[in-house]
């Protein structure tokens, strides 16, 4: 489909122009997510969008599916109530670093580990942009910000790697220069079934980039271009290349029991319709009732 078609299709026409600043790349993360879905063939009525507070959650708001724009760091929690109550919709979170990984990051890591099938697409500008430039989880350490006039001495996440070891099943990265892969990964994501993430790298040039010299928003692009590689070629890379490099696309895959299925058992057995409760039963306590210890 043609630009003007997605746009025409997928976004609220009384809510353009949006209000990010010139070179911004919250457009394309969310571009990308709209061509994400059409590539699949969703229906925008099987399709909710879920976001928290912060320039990156503004990007529910334009686009026209069933959409929530939630609280400061309860994008998660809000998406696993509309998931658990319709299992059957794609739910979609658009999330900023801070409120994905500072106030959110608890909602973050539990969601993760109870595997629920949601997509959340962390728009990762390395700052809180809404707010005019405090340093989050994922601010590079010794990166300036508002709230660090001298450099943070804070290390930051690898939300990718946190992501995996709290359980989430499909964990990608990819940039908003590297627009292919972006969407690529984003479709796989909403095809997995499970917790998935996908960090979108994503310029911020007035909030992070001139506190940090970084110059226009094409220096901050061509970056990304220099910085991000391909999961399979950077593991080639000779260990001294890598510095300063990261890896792309789809990081991480695994199949593990995916909440609301696993949600449905549970109701079903109290409603009496699946195996009998018995069975259910962990081994540890059946073992009691045979009268072990
Ligand atoms: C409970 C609460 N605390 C603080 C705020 C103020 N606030 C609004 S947006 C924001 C930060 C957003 O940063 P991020 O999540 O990284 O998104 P970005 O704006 O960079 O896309 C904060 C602290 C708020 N709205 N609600």
């Amino acid at each position: 489909m043609e630009t003007q078609e997605l746009i025409e299709k997928y976004f609220r026409p009384g809510r353009l122009p949006h209000i990010w600043c010139p070179g911004c790349g919250n457009g394309i993360v969310t571009g990308a997510i709209v061509k994400a879905i059409d590539k699949l063939g969703l229906s925008q009525d099987e399709t909710s969008i879920v976001s928290g507070i912060g320039c990156s959650s503004r990007s529910s708001g334009y686009l026209d599916f069933n959409t929530v724009h939630s609280a400061h760091g309860r994008a998660i929690p809000f998406a696993t109530g509309v998931k658990l109550s319709e299992p059957k919709l794609n739910v979609i979170v658009c999330t900023g670093d801070g409120d994905a990984t500072a106030i959110g990051g608890n909602h973050f890591i539990h969601a993760a580990r109870r595997n629920i099938n949601i997509t959340v697409v962390l728009f990762n500008n390395n700052i809180y942009g809404m707010t005019g430039g405090q340093y989050s989880p994922l601010t590079p350490t010794h990166s300036k910000a508002t709230t660090a006039p001298y450099g943070t001495i804070e290390r930051s996440f690898d939300i990718t790697e946190l992501a995996k070891a709290a359980g989430a099943t499909f964990v990608a990265r990819a940039t908003t220069y590297h627009t292919p892969v972006l969407v690529d990964v984003i479709a796989k994501a909403i095809a997995h079934d499970g917790f998935s993430l996908v960090e979108a790298i994503t310029a911020c040039p007035i909030s992070f980039g001139r506190q940090n010299k970084k110059g226009g928003a094409p220096d901050m692009m061509k970056w990304q271009r220099d910085s991000f590689v391909l999961q399979a070629a950077f593991d080639k890379l000779p260990e001294d290349k890598r510095e300063g490099k990261f890896p792309m696309g789809v990081l991480y895959q695994a199949e593990a029991p995916e909440y609301t299925k696993e949600y449905d058992k549970v109701i079903a057995a109290a409603q009496g319709t699946a195996r009998p409760a018995a069975q259910i039963i962990r081994p540890n306590t059946c073992e009691l009732e045979k009268g072990g210890n």
